[in-house]
């Protein structure tokens, strides 16, 4: 529960690529375990209360270009979820997913209801899992962003658990956020690395809850 107006003031919501190409209900093109219209609904409700409350919403979205590396697609002789050794890094083989300016590319909620909308994943040459830097490192504008706003604490939802939602927390973490994760409004890829990632974010001092726990009164 957000008890005070201190609280709500220096804590966001951070939507991790709610977009069409992740999501069973749209038939993205790398649809996620459980994206089913339920889910869907369940995300978009709880944002819309968040942002009624006051709570300011950020979101971020994979923009890849049509040659991004990741693809399988522009990796000769490989299948999607091969995993490959490119550039001295192991690299899971993707489907084309969310390339700009396509209709799998995005967010299943109005613009309207965002704060700003953070891209990353746009560098061909890397992937970018997590909201806040490339696989080289190279920052995206988030944690300037959240720092001007003076946020402290993120309640962070979305997709997917084991792969942009995991190292978008693990990052938010590092640069010093609080992290409340929703575990209820995300999905994962694969069963294992899920439950490893759910491990991993908890060891690192994640708060995991559910929007139950948290919700608004409305
Ligand atoms: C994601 C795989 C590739 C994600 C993005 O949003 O979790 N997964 N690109
Ligand atoms: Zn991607």
């Amino acid at each position: 529960m957000i008890q005070t107006v201190e609280e709500q003031n220096i804590t966001a919501v951070l939507l991790v690529d709610f977009q069409a190409d992740f999501i069973e209900d749209q038939n993205g093109s790398l649809a996620v375990a459980g994206t089913d219209k339920a889910y869907v609904e369940a995300v978009v409700k709880a944002t819309q209360v968040f942002a009624a409350s006051g709570i300011k919403i950020f979101a971020t979205q994979d923009w890849h270009p049509q040659n991004h590396m990741s693809f399988s697609r522009n990796n000769p002789d490989t299948e999607p979820f091969d995993v490959i050794e490119l550039n001295g890094r192991s690299q899971i083989m993707w489907p084309v997913h969310c390339v700009q300016g396509t209709a799998g590319a995005q967010i299943m909620i109005k613009d309207a209801l965002f704060e700003d909308v953070v891209q990353k994943g746009m560098n061909p040459e890397f992937d970018s899992y997590s909201g806040f830097a490339d696989d080289g490192d190279h920052q995206t504008r988030l944690n300037n962003l959240l720092m001007q706003e003076g946020i402290k604490k993120l309640i962070v939802y979305g997709l997917a658990t084991d792969f942009c939602v995991r190292f978008t927390v693990l990052d938010a973490i590092k640069a010093g956020f609080k992290v409340q994760l929703l575990s209820d409004l995300c999905r994962g890829v694969a069963l294992d690395s899920t439950v490893e990632a759910m491990a991993e974010m908890r060891a690192k001092s994640v708060i995991i809850s559910s929007y139950d726990d948290i919700r608004p009164e409305s």
